[in-house]
């Protein structure tokens, strides 16, 4: 089976984890539509997997994880630099040498009983110079049916890695031995002992003990974003949790605008947004990850190293996201959502009325106004990104797409305003590192509860934030300063003292996307304030909508005591990275508090 292998570092890794997690069965994925069947049939037999209706949803399935496995765990998550301030203060540190000895005890004869997958997989299009290869191995066959939808997988990887290419070796267990006899659990997991280790210089990356989304398909998170980010640092180039998506007004001329928003905070939702302003278009290159380099040109080019969506499906309907329900109309694989009676999928916000005789995510009876949801909060779809009915045309172009502006936003009930313009590079730096959210079920703990997530990257930045801040600030010198794309902030979620969210968003948030359109073509009219331009009065296209004018002010003017207060929150926040602080960014902070402080008089 390995003796197919040219890459003799390829295969001597693969020999040396099979020597470890001493798996009953070896299988090289190659990547086609017959091994994926396979593979869903073998787990339809084993109850991992339902087949969903032929007619209502061909080539779907339902998979229900063990409820306690249902999220990224951040803090079982690991950012193993050789020293502790180079994971720095927002990352769990361990030592390289104490983790390893600690993952060589755990993976241990863990696959026993079981297949080990060997999945080769490009994080980009295929050849493209910014494209990165990566090679997992699992004993999870519902990551290697998400890897094929998420990422380019299988024999044409291996076939570019040729002898010596490059990869990110990527091991991955569900940390459940099987002994000889013993019958399989749907879902097996080891929630107790769950570790997420990447080692930055190595470059490597160690999963154990859960199935779910960024903790198991090894592509996303731990590859296309922590260690890229690193390697971005390195190399100069950025890694980010960002969507990236194409705009077209009614003229027919064509931007591209990236945007960072905290897990479930968003991005899908504007990716494939469906304008509600006539003439308008969206097109979608990708929903949670860009890598952006400088070109010649001194302009941003960004790729989204993704192939596939890992969609959140609660609120997902006709009205909010269209699109999004159209590229899992088929092949899709849901994760923790409701079956109906007649084998198709539901989950809340899908309809207004919930159809009779839901199943609910843990497979029990379902009844409308139980306490808890039929579908988990962190569901998801898992769809080709070639399903997707907006998909951009140069959606997989190797030179990636020219970014004109670059959005910052997160979950706020207040304080931030709909829309705000930076003044410059250095001030939308600072923007980024002012993005805190109310955190979501994306990832287990708490949810609601306001946190600093500079970038949206708090979870997912392999080194020290102080450090990427650094870089934020380096790749804008080394741009051309007007080719540069402008950095703005957004906040759909302003609520009223009612606590009802004000702005309406989805299909209305073109509104935005067209005042920062119109702001980079030079038309659309604004006022400086200390915290950047804002729209002028009128300059918003809100026709049709029905605001107050109490309304209106709430959204899109400066609250300068709320605002004080801010400054105030993120002076304390930024003593956490001490002198590694860059100084254009304390300098920013002191030109805020010292403006409004002297507007108030
Ligand atoms: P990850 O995949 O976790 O990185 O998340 P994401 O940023 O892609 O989030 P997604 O677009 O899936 O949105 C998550 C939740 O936010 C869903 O429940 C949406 O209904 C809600 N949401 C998205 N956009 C808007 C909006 O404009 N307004 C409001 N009120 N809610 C929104
Ligand atoms: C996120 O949490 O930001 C996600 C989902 O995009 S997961 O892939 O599980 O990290
Ligand atoms: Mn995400």
């Amino acid at each position: 089976m390995l003796d197919e292998l040219r890459h003799q570092k390829l295969k001597a890794w693969i020999q040396e984890i099979i020597e470890l997690c001493r798996p009953t069965k070896i299988v090289l994925c190659e990547g086609s539509e017959q091994e994926a069947r396979l593979l869903c049939e073998e787990m339809v037999k084993k109850g991992t997997l339902i087949a969903l209706d032929e007619k209502k949803r061909p080539g779907s399935f339902l998979a229900r994880s063990n409820p306690k496995d249902v999220a990224r765990v951040e803090e079982r998550t690991f950012i193993c630099s050789k020293t502790q301030i180079e994971a720095g203060p927002t990352n769990n540190w361990r030592d390289p040498d104490e983790m390893l000895t600690h993952l060589q005890q755990l993976f241990q004869g863990c696959m026993h009983g079981r297949t080990m997958y060997v999945v080769a997989f490009s994080m980009g299009p295929i050849g493209s110079h910014f494209s990165r290869v990566g090679v997992q191995l699992t004993d999870s066959p519902y990551a290697v049916i998400n890897m094929r939808l998420m990422t380019r997988m299988g024999k044409d990887v291996l076939d570019i890695l040729e002898e010596d290419g490059e990869f990110v070796p990527c091991v991955h267990s569900v940390g459940v031995p099987l002994p000889v006899g013993q019958k399989d659990v749907p879902w097996p997991c080891s929630p107790e002992k769950t570790v997420i280790a990447h080692f930055p210089h190595t470059k490597s990356i160690w999963s154990f003990g859960s199935g779910y989304g960024g903790n198991a398909l090894l592509g996303k998170k731990c590859f296309a974003l922590r260690i890229a980010s690193y390697m971005g640092k390195e190399e100069k180039w950025l890694a980010e949790h960002m969507l990236i998506v194409g705009i077209t007004n009614p003229n027919g001329k064509k931007r591209y605008v990236a945007a960072a928003f905290p897990s479930a905070c968003g991005k899908t939702n504007l990716a494939m947004m469906q304008a509600a302003l006539p003439g308008w278009k969206v097109e979608c290159v990708g929903d949670d990850i860009a890598w952006m380099h400088l070109a010649e040109d001194g302009r941003l080019y960004a790729i989204n190293p993704e192939a596939g969506f890992f969609g959140v499906a609660p609120g997902t309907s006709q009205r909010s996201n269209p699109n999004a329900l159209a590229t899992c109309r088929k092949n899709a694989i849901f994760t923790n959502v409701a079956l109906t009676s007649d084998k198709d999928v539901w989950w809340e916000g899908l309809t207004s009325a919930p159809p009779e005789g839901v199943i609910d995510w843990q497979g029990m009876p379902w009844q409308p106004g139980a306490a808890q949801p039929a579908a988990h909060p962190n569901s998801r779809f898992t769809a080709s990104a070639s399903q997707c009915p907006i998909i951009d045309p140069h959606w997989e172009d190797p030179q990636g797409v020219p970014i004109s502006a670059i959005i910052f936003g997160g979950r706020r009930s207040n304080t931030i305003p709909l829309v705000a313009e930076a003044l410059d590079w250095e001030h939308g730096t600072f923007m980024g590192a002012c993005v805190s959210s109310e955190t979501t079920a994306a990832a287990a703990g708490d949810i609601g509860k306001l946190r600093h997530d500079p970038f949206a990257m708090l979870p997912f930045c392999g080194y020290n934030m102080a450090d990427y801040f650094q870089h934020w600030l380096d790749m804008g010198k080394l741009g051309i300063a007007d080719r540069l794309p402008r950095i703005y902030s957004v906040n759909w979620f302003n609520k009223d003292a009612q606590g009802q969210y004000i702005w309406p968003g989805f299909g209305d948030n073109i509104r935005v996307l067209k005042w920062i359109f119109e702001r980079l073509d030079g038309t659309a009219a604004a006022k400086k304030t200390p915290i950047g331009y804002l729209p002028q009065e009128g300059s918003l296209d809100l026709s049709g909508l029905q605001l107050s004018p109490e309304q209106r002010s709430s959204l899109i003017s400066l609250q300068a005591g709320l605002w004080q207060n801010e400054m105030k929150e993120m002076r304390s926040y930024f003593q956490k990275f001490a002198d590694r602080l860059p100084k254009p960014l304390l300098q920013q902070l002191e030109r805020i508090e010292q403006q409004l402080a002297s507007e108030k008089v």
